[in-house]
């Protein structure tokens, strides 16, 4: 297993030494936009897998003490990046944010397209969606190719609240979250957690050292992301389509071109889908898989972190 692992992540250096290719196996392929035509940064990294990572706080003002990890692990080869959370506090059932809301039980996360801005929660801006799914259509876990690649708990479901705060460590793969290409990356964004009408309870940058927003230590560096830098980030948040429309219900996509079409906004498939784009090849398998990791796994180390080893977190493929 491990050895197919490493010979399928050697394919995208092979598909660069030809100069002719360009990464794609049909004639027909779509003319890539020049932003789409890069390279993964670690090319000549010898490691087939990359992090990252987010510290998602509430703000010392709200005293709320939310405090939330995420780590993301990536592969070279495309398969589906794997997603790793733990609540370390501040996530109680029957949550109303000081009293000052309706009570919650539980929480929504989406990686947000912009870094935060002096630490404000709203200068993340919307969620990452990079291929312009717009949130007109209500994402169905079911089918995550039609969800906004950032909406994480519409596609995974939300963090539910405990008693005590804590959520032990969990982990998920999703096809859809991306370290390449740039422009499809989850790095030099960042997450937002959500409590009553989606209030936003706290946020984190997602740092790496393959962008240069984290020292090999990984601490901050504060510097902008060599991926997603300023110049390349939105400057607001789009605007989205109401009503909200829920355009399955099934468990069967019902997405034949006559249903897209009769759909009321855009639906940007297929257009230029993330299966297209140079350099990135969708895992086998659209659905994702969830592990529950153990619950005196120590949460401070840096990436890589135990249990990302494929034998230990029961990897099926
Ligand atoms: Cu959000």
């Amino acid at each position: 297993m491990l050895s197919s692992l490493l010979t399928l992540a050697t394919l995208p250096f092979l598909a660069f030494a030809l100069p002719s290719s360009n990464g794609l196996d049909s004639s027909s392929a779509p003319i890539l936009p020049r932003s789409l035509q890069v390279r993964p940064r670690w090319e000549d990294d010898t490691s087939p897998t990359v992090w990252a990572r987010a510290d998602v706080k509430s703000t010392e003002a709200s005293k709320l003490d939310i405090h939330v990890r995420f780590e993301f692990e990536g592969y070279l080869d495309g398969t589906p990046t794997f997603v790793k959370i733990k609540a370390l506090s501040g996530l109680y059932s029957n949550f109303t944010n000081g009293g000052t809301q309706p009570a919650v039980n539980s929480f929504a996360y989406h990686i947000h397209t912009n870094p935060l801005v002096n630490g404000s929660f709203a200068s993340a801006f919307a969620h990452l969606d990079t291929l312009n799914l717009t949130e007109g259509y209500i994402c169905n876990p079911a089918f995550p190719k039609y969800c906004q690649n950032g909406d994480l708990s519409g596609k995974h479901g939300n963090l539910n609240g405990t008693s005590n705060g804590k959520i032990p460590a969990f982990a998920y793969s999703d096809d859809f979250v991306r370290f390449f290409p740039e422009e499809f990356s989850l790095l030099g964004r960042s997450i937002i957690l959500h409590g009553f009408n989606k209030t936003r309870l706290a946020g984190g940058d997602i740092i790496s050292p393959y962008d240069g927003t984290a020292d090999v230590h990984w601490n901050p560096t504060g510097k902008p992301s060599t991926y997603n830098p300023p110049s390349s980030l939105p400057t607001r948040a789009p605007v989205q389509p109401t009503p909200a429309i829920i355009w399955s219900n099934g468990t069967v996509a019902d997405l034949n071109r006559t249903k897209l079409d009769s759909l009321p906004y855009p639906f940007p498939f297929p257009l230029l889908g993330i299966s297209e784009s140079l350099n990135v090849k969708l895992g086998s398998k659209e659905n994702t898989k969830g592990i529950k990791l153990p619950t005196n796994e120590p949460s401070d180390e840096a990436p890589p972190f135990k249990g990302s080893q494929l034998g230990t977190w029961g990897w099926s493929w």
